[in-house]
């Protein structure tokens, strides 16, 4: 009996920065609900899925740029969707910008939580590769101030036993980095779970503009197949607040092929029933360590700094 399970990545479409997060909610619940109807254990949502990405645009005023955060997980904001999914039996995956105390220090973090089907929080990440600059480019047409309003993630790359496999999570630009794999993939991870904000241009690297959805879908099937594992990406797409931004919602076999896309820019759901046992023959097999990479027979490394130098 192979471990089965059913997932739904749930795309966001744009989120207005007026929109309440009641009624962001409420897109999100409504997604929760079809992906309980079409038999999902886990529904996945996006990065920063309860308002628009506000790193965007510049937010002088601190109460303000507060006003974007969550003080709390569940809290007044999300209760609702912690009280749906318990009551329809569906795990989660939510991203959101998180206001917490740290130390005695408040700290603003760009996060996600994993949650069971029983409603309980089972993990936390916290967003370690925060992209863009922290001080405003005028002559961009948008910005991108993580650097400015997140600081960097203090819980490192984690897996948890959940939902019959041991599950990773990680965020946006993270994924573009192979030591994120890497450790989640050493830690066990047979499913990873991520959401992005993407624009689908660089101001700072036009050039790369006609490459935006090839090194998405390059970033996130070479992490799965290198390590084995299942990988769920999930968009806030289309374009929001003037800012374009790329769908392309999938959900990657550890083989590398992509077995699921969305194919609009709004919200929805695509949902895929994942075979937790398709890891076994590259996490046990091709890319098994102790059987494949012996270092022994390399001999010693000698450093070529030691040498003479030549003359
Ligand atoms: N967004 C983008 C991302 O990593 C980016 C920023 C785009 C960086 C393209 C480099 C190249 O998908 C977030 N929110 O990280």
């Amino acid at each position: 009996m192979t471990r089965q399970l059913t997932i739904g990545a749930a795309q966001s479409g744009p989120i207005p920065r007026d929109q309440s997060r009641a009624d962001a909610l409420e897109r999100l619940i409504v997604m929760l609900r079809e992906g309980h109807q079409r038999g999902c254990d886990l529904v996945v949502f996006t990065e920063c899925a309860l308002t628009a990405f506000f790193p965007h645009w510049l937010i002088e005023d601190p109460a303000e740029l507060d006003s974007y955060f969550e003080t709390a997980v569940p809290g007044p904001d999300t209760q609702a969707l912690f009280d749906e999914a318990r009551r329809l039996g569906v795990g989660f995956h939510l991203g959101f910008a998180e206001l917490a105390e740290v130390d005695g220090e408040v700290r603003h973090f760009n996060s996600s939580i994993l949650v069971g089907p029983d409603g309980v929080e089972i993990g936390r990440f916290r967003k370690i590769h925060l992209p863009g600059y922290s001080e405003p480019r005028p002559d961009h047409p948008f910005q991108n101030l993580e650097k400015r309003y997140f600081d960097v993630g203090d819980l490192g790359f984690d897996t948890w036993r959940a939902f019959g496999g041991t599950v990773g999570m990680c965020i946006c630009n993270d994924r573009r980095w192979p030591e994120t794999y890497r450790v989640l993939g050493l830690r066990g991870a047979e499913l990873i779970l991520l959401g992005y904000n993407t624009p689908s241009n660089n101001p700072d690297y036009p050039e790369m503009n006609p490459l935006v959805p090839f090194h998405n879908r390059l970033s996130m099937q070479s992490g799965a197949y290198q390590n084995g594992a299942w990988v769920v990406g999930v968009a806030k797409a289309g374009e929001e607040e003037g800012v374009m931004q790329l769908g392309q919602t999938m959900i990657i076999a550890p083989s590398g092929e992509i077995v699921a896309q969305a194919t609009t820019l709004q919200d929805e759901l695509i949902v895929h029933t994942c075979d937790l046992d398709a890891t076994r023959p590259y996490k046990e097999g091709i890319f098994h360590f102790g059987k494949n990479r012996r270092v022994e027979h390399y001999g010693p490394i000698t450093s070529q700094t030691e040498a003479e130098p030549p003359g």
